[in-house]
This record gives C-alpha cells, sequence and structure tokens, in this order.
C-alpha cells in the first residue's frame, strides 16, 4: 500500500543526498511542499490519490544512479590522496616552526638560534629532537655558513655540531661525517686540561676552540630539507 509514510524517507534521502528538502521545515508537520530528490522537484500527493509515490521520479532516478552512487566513497578525493600516502612535505613544512631560510642563494638550510647557555649534550637533544633526522647543531661547511652563524647569533659563542670524542684530534660532525672545514681560532685546538676537550664552539670572533662539553653555550639549530626524517 503506498501512503503519506512514504514520505518522510524520500525527505532524508533528499537531505542526505543534496542538503535540500524538507530538513528544518515546518517542524515535523505534514510535508506540503515540493522536495528536491536528485536535483529533481517532487511535488507530493500530486496526483491527488493520496500517493506521493505516483509523483515522484523515483523510477527515472532510481537510487543506484544517484550522484552519490556514481561518487562512492572509495572514489572521493580524500580517498585518493590518503595521509598515509602524502609525502611529510606535503602535509607540512619541510623545517619545523622557528626554523628560518638562511636568505643565502646556495644555501637550502634553515635555522634555529637559541638564546640560552646549555651543555653540548643538551643543545644537541634539543636540535636532534625537532624533527629527528633533518635537524641538528649547526654543522659549518664554509665560510659563508661560518659567518651566518656568527650573525645568527648575535656575536655570541655557540656551540657546533663537532666532536673528537671517538679518535682525538679526528673530528666527525653530529651527522657522522668526517669535518674537512675548519676556522680554528688561533693556538686552537689544543685538547686543553685534564681529560681534554672533545667539543667544539664557535667563538666571539667567529673563530673555533675545542672545549669540554658539559661548558654551557647557547647554540643554532641546524635543519636540512634534504634529509630524510627519521620515523
Ligand atoms: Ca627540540
Ligand atoms: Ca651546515
Ligand atoms: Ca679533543
Ligand atoms: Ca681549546
Amino acid at each position: 500500500m503506498r501512503s503519506w509514510s512514504v514520505l518522510p524517507v524520500i525527505g532524508l534521502a533528499a537531505c542526505a543526498f543534496d542538503g535540500t528538502g524538507v530538513a528544518g521545515g515546518d517542524g515535523g508537520g505534514p510535508i506540503d511542499a515540493a522536495v528536491t530528490v536528485d536535483g529533481r522537484t517532487v511535488t507530493p500527493d500530486a496526483g491527488g490519490d493520496g500517493s506521493v509515490i505516483d509523483a515522484a521520479p523515483v523510477d527515472a532516478a532510481p537510487v543506484d544512479a544517484a550522484p552519490i552512487d556514481a561518487m562512492p566513497i572509495d572514489a572521493m578525493p580524500i580517498d585518493a590522496m590518503p595521509i598515509d600516502a602524502m609525502p611529510i612535505d606535503a602535509m607540512t613544512p619541510p623545517c619545523p616552526t622557528g626554523y628560518a631560510p638562511s636568505g643565502a642563494a646556495g644555501n637550502p638550510h634553515f635555522y634555529r638560534f637559541v638564546d640560552s647557555n646549555t651543555s653540548a649534550a643538551n643543545a644537541l637533544a634539543d636540535c636532534g629532537d625537532d624533527r629527528a633526522g633533518r635537524t641538528y647543531v649547526a654543522v659549518i661547511d664554509d665560510d659563508a655558513e661560518n659567518a651566518l652563524i656568527d650573525t645568527l647569533a648575535g656575536n655570541r659563542a655557540v656551540w657546533l655540531g663537532l666532536s673528537d670524542e671517538a679518535v682525538e684530534g679526528t673530528w666527525i660532525t653530529v651527522l657522522g661525517t668526517t669535518q674537512t672545514y675548519f676556522q680554528w681560532d688561533s693556538n686552537q685546538p689544543d685538547n686543553f686540561g685534564i681529560g681534554g676537550e672533545q667539543c667544539v664552539e664557535q667563538k666571539t670572533n667567529a673563530k673555533w676552540n675545542d672545549l669540554g662539553c658539559t661548558s654551557n653555550r647557547r647554540y643554532v639549530c641546524e635543519c636540512d630539507p634534504a634529509l630524510p626524517v627519521t620515523p
């Protein structure tokens, strides 16, 4: 038997499909206005026989052909690009908040100056966890970068990502590479004192000095967007 009881179904469908229809209408009273189903206007009981089905183009626009079925969930753009498959650089900037580009042509790295004195180990930890695999205490590769770090630090002394802790006199960067560029101050490195000096600072004059790793210095973190992020 066809009856008005069918109407709520059509009304709900129209609402769900295209946001139009009877939702928010007359507060639940009898549906007496035309509603839209799949872009078609449906006039309830157009035939005057108490039936809405006769007037509804349900057969002409079966549910199977409705737009929402033409665009199943699986085919929707957001599913075509699931978050898991998105490259991390498409979701986030290449370097963390607080890092600024070098500003120098030919240097694609980003930097963050930390105006706080602490041990070399603390500096390494702070920079290292900003975006693991990509951020580290600054490693200086040439004169331009040496000058840049000095400028970022406001000419104050800062730790470098450099140590000869493993083999005295062999300078290895925090990235695990062998350092080939140096800017030692006069009479440095001197591995001074009992136990020697295994860490390196860039001094206020932008020259380098080896010193004890438990000393306290400011530091500059560096971010290389080309490095893979550690999961
Ligand atoms: Ca950190
Ligand atoms: Ca560098
Ligand atoms: Ca040393
Ligand atoms: Ca020294």
